[in-house]
């Protein structure tokens, strides 16, 4: 379901092609999408009562399983349609990239940010329907009627692990911060921008570390430090990071803390945009916001373009004239590499 507001600036058809990915990512396929131009916000449905109905019998005539917002709904609109069917399961946007980052976490570190932000997002969200801890705790058998009290105790349950998963975190900060001392005396750089566009590809060619590639949303989760040499006996610590995205959700940006503090404490950032992109501007926007979130907002920071092999000549130059300070690379045929030093050596 896409709603258009209609003072909202987002690429409207973009946003919807980049959600069906998303979607996709986590192994489901797209039967059909619903637009809607909005003026207002309804509090009850996000559309309007008349329109989450129509939702629903339409889901239903097409036999799916989940209806996917393009906006965030909130823990009483979530609720609401849940109520009007209850075999159907209604996720947002950020539940979507939640799940994304539930699948891809591979580290200890990333596990437990991950777990915290998905609980922290579940816990305002917990219904009659919500199977997952009725699984885990098994048996508890049918919950009609029996179900606000059930909702307490499930809530409790959330609650002692969120407190654990934050103490833990908190372990894992003070270790990093050990960590990030003994880097202090270097000169800090961090790849960073939306997912997808070759982070740790570049990465890869420039310190030859085996990170992992993929053509694939958030296929990064964690943050690898390496060393890179970059000309007259000078080395330089390069790191390649958690990608993002718009709308990212903020309890996961929060979560991500310990994994974003090598950007937070870099003397540069290169910030990746993809040549490619056909909705470049949102996504700078995009990643300025992040930035900003973080508290990285006033760290240097140098735009590099790449994939441009998957350009033609009228783009580069409309790229070069649009950002003239930027730099053109491809990461996957090694073009241009080398810029990406002179741009650190001038920063160094
Ligand atoms: N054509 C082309 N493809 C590239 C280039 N650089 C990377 N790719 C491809 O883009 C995809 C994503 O690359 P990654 O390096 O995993 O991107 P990332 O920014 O680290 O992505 P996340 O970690 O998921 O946020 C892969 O399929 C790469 O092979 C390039 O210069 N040209
Ligand atoms: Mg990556």
């Amino acid at each position: 379901v896409a709603p258009r507001i209609w003072n909202s600036n987002k690429n409207y058809n973009y946003s919807i092609e980049e959600l069906s990915l998303l979607v996709n990512t986590l192994g489901l396929d797209v039967s059909g999408t619903i637009k809607q131009n909005l003026r207002n916000i309804n509090s009850s449905y996000f559309v309007g009562s008349g329109k989450a109905k129509q939702i629903v019998e339409q889901a239903k005539a097409l036999n799916i399983d989940y209806v996917v917002f393009d906006e965030d709904l909130t823990p009483v609109q979530t609720k609401n349609f849940q109520k009007l069917n209850e075999n159907l399961k209604f996720i947002d946007r950020s539940g979507v990239i939640l799940e994304i980052f539930y699948n891809n976490a591979k580290s200890k570190e990333s596990k437990t940010q991950v777990e915290l932000a998905r609980l922290q997002y579940q816990l305002p969200r917990l219904t009659r329907m919500w199977t997952h801890l009725e699984r885990q705790m098994g048996g508890f058998g049918t919950r009609a009627g029996a179900g606000e009290k059930q909702i307490e105790v499930d809530r409790r349950i959330l609650r002692k692990r969120i407190s654990l998963l934050k103490k833990r975190l908190k372990r894992i900060d003070s270790e990093r911060e050990v960590q990030s001392k003994k880097r202090k005396n270097f000169f800090r750089t961090s790849l960073v921008g939306y997912t997808n566009v070759g982070k740790s590809s570049l990465m890869k060619s420039l310190t030859k570390s085996d990170v992992v590639i993929k053509n694939q949303l958030f296929a990064t989760l964690d943050t690898t430090v390496r060393r890179l040499f970059i000309g007259e006996s000078n080395y330089i610590l390069l790191s390649d990071t958690v990608g993002f995205i718009r709308n990212l959700p903020n309890n996961l940006i929060a979560s991500f803390k310990s994994t974003l503090q090598e950007v937070v404490d870099s003397n540069l950032l290169l910030i990746i945009l993809d040549a490619n992109s056909s909705d470049l501007y949102n996504e700078i926007d995009t990643i300025q916001s992040v930035l900003t979130e973080i508290g990285a907002e006033k760290i240097s920071y140098q735009y590099v373009f790449n994939k441009i092999d998957l350009v033609d000549e009228d783009r580069i130059k409309y790229l070069k004239n649009s950002f003239p300070e930027s730099i053109m690379v491809s990461a996957s045929r090694s073009l241009q590499l080398s810029d990406i030093k002179e741009v650190i050596r001038n920063h160094y």
